[in-house]
Order: C-alpha cells, then sequence, then structure tokens
C-alpha cells in the first residue's frame, strides 16, 4: 500500500480526526485522485475499525471515534467531488436515505455524492428515514429513483416495506428502487422485489445509468 494511503488508513483505525482532516485536505492539494484516496485509504481504515470491535479488540466509544474521523475526511472531500456532476448534463433525480431505525450514514452520504458528481439531482435525506417519508420525498421531488440503504440484518426488511408500501399506493412502477449496504445482496433484491442492489457507491451510479439508458 502507497504510504498515503496507509496513512488515510491509520488516521481512521486511530480515530484521528484531525490527521484524517489534514490528509483528506493534502490530497486535494494535490489533485489526487479523490475517489481512490476514500475507497483505497479511508473506508478500509473504518471497515478494519468495525473487525477490531467486532472481535473485541476495539471499544465502541473507539469505533464511534474513527467514524467521526472518517466523516471528517469525507467533509472535506464531499464538496470536490460534488462539483464534478455540475458541469454534466442533468440525469434523473434520486432520493436516497439510510432505512428507519439504522443509524450509519457514512457509505448513504458517499453513494449520495457520487450520484451528485455524475449529474444526478440528488436529495439526501439523511438517516433513520421513516418508510413513508422516502415515499413522500420522492413524489414532491418528483423522482426516478429511490436508493434504500441498510446495514443492519434488523433493519433491511424496511426497504421490502418500502416496496410494498409503493406496491399499496399503485405507485410502484414510477420508481426504480434500488437498495445498498453491507448485509444486501443481488438475491436479496430479487427477493423483495427491488430493480436492483449496488455494493458500493460507483457501482450504484453505474447501475442507475443502465437502467436509466
Ligand atoms: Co455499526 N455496525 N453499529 N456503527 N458499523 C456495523 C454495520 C456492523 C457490521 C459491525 C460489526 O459487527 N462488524 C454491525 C452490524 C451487524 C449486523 O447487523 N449483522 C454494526 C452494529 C451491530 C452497530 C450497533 C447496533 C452497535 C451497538 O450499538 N451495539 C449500532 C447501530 C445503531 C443503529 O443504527 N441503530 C452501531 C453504531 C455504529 C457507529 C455509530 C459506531 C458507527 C456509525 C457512524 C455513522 O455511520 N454515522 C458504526 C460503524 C462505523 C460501523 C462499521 C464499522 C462501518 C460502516 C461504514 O461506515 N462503512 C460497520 C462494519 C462494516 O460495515 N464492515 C458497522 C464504510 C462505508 C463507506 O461503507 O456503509 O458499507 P458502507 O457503504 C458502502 C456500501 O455498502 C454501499 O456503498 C457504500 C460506499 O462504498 N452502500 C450503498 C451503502 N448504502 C448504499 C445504498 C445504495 C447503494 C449502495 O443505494 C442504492
Amino acid at each position: 500500500m502507497p504510504d498515503v494511503i496507509q496513512e488515510c488508513h491509520d488516521a481512521i483505525l486511530h480515530g484521528d480526526r484531525a490527521k484524517a482532516e489534514e490528509l483528506a485536505r493534502r490530497a486535494l492539494a494535490e489533485g489526487g485522485d479523490l475517489l481512490r484516496t476514500l475507497e483505497q485509504g479511508f473506508v478500509p481504515g473504518l471497515r478494519e475499525a468495525g473487525r477490531k470491535w467486532e472481535e473485541g479488540e476495539l471499544f465502541l466509544p473507539e469505533l464511534v471515534l474513527a467514524a467521526e474521523a472518517m466523516k471528517a475526511a469525507s467533509a472535506v472531500l464531499q464538496p470536490a467531488l460534488q462539483t464534478r456532476g455540475q458541469s454534466q448534463k442533468a440525469r434523473g433525480r434520486v432520493v436516497i436515505g439510510t432505512i428507519e431505525g439504522d443509524i450509519h450514514d457514512i457509505g448513504k452520504t458517499l453513494v449520495a455524492t457520487m450520484f451528485s458528481a455524475n449529474g444526478y439531482e440528488t436529495r439526501d435525506l439523511g438517516a433513520d428515514v421513516p418508510v413513508r417519508r422516502f415515499i413522500e420525498e420522492a413524489e414532491s421531488f418528483d423522482a426516478n429513483f429511490i436508493c434504500i440503504s441498510a446495514l443492519l440484518t434488523t433493519t433491511m426488511a424496511g426497504q421490502r416495506k418500502v416496496i410494498d408500501l409503493l406496491k399499496e399506493r399503485s405507485r410502484r412502477e414510477r420508481y426504480r428502487v434500488l437498495v445498498g449496504g453491507a448485509p444486501c445482496s443481488s438475491t436479496w433484491a430479487a427477493d423483495i422485489g427491488a430493480d436492483g442492489y449496488a455494493g458500493d457507491a460507483i457501482s450504484a451510479v453505474q447501475l442507475a445509468n443502465a437502467l436509466w439508458a
């Protein structure tokens, strides 16, 4: 792993917010591949923290610090990633959020940023979003895509509830519904009647592009 990528990884793993922000600012100043810095440096650092927490090597407060360092680094990179989309021809409109009961928002925010960066008008509803609100916001935003993130096996069921409620209201055909998050899969997406599953932010945009072509 190149030194700077390793440094990004370690800053997150050690919950060192100041260092993570400094590295993000340096990546910006050097004009490097920001997505690579995120996906190969910062994100694996956070996943490693999660793995260590699961194995009892880290305590929850340390995982929280790692997540905060990650959010701080993402916040530095986000505006630059997002502006790429402003010069592009408008594509579809996306409503995205993390499903109710689930506060994990780092990956969802990254996906939202990538949609904006690729010319999609994006409404980010945040985390712990009630099932009904996905639909209300999609209606008021005249969205083409509803993207639902779930990071917990206990909250995945909420993704199905959004689809079921769309059907109940005879609005299922109006939207493409995409799901993502660590416990989800293509099998799960097919099982709940979603239009697709994406394993990361780039795949989410590629999937939307393919469905929107
Ligand atoms: Co939590 N957590 N956490 N956590 N956490 C997981 C998810 C867990 C797998 C950790 C573990 O045990 N190894 C585990 C879930 C186990 C399970 O359900 N089977 C877990 C747990 C149990 C919990 C708590 C219940 C712990 C507790 O309180 N006892 C609690 C949940 C509270 C709640 O939500 N009600 C909790 C809390 C937290 C923190 C607050 C400490 C923090 C979240 C901070 C935040 O988000 N604001 C946290 C973190 C950081 C994690 C891990 C370590 C990392 C998640 C993350 O941000 N990854 C995670 C372990 C893991 O995932 N390996 C874990 C980086 C991010 C860039 O990746 O989110 O996967 P990811 O997003 C990717 C893709 O999944 C995809 O694209 C993104 C970018 O590439 N994607 C989409 C995501 N959403 C998409 C939507 C799409 C498409 C693609 O729409 C189309």
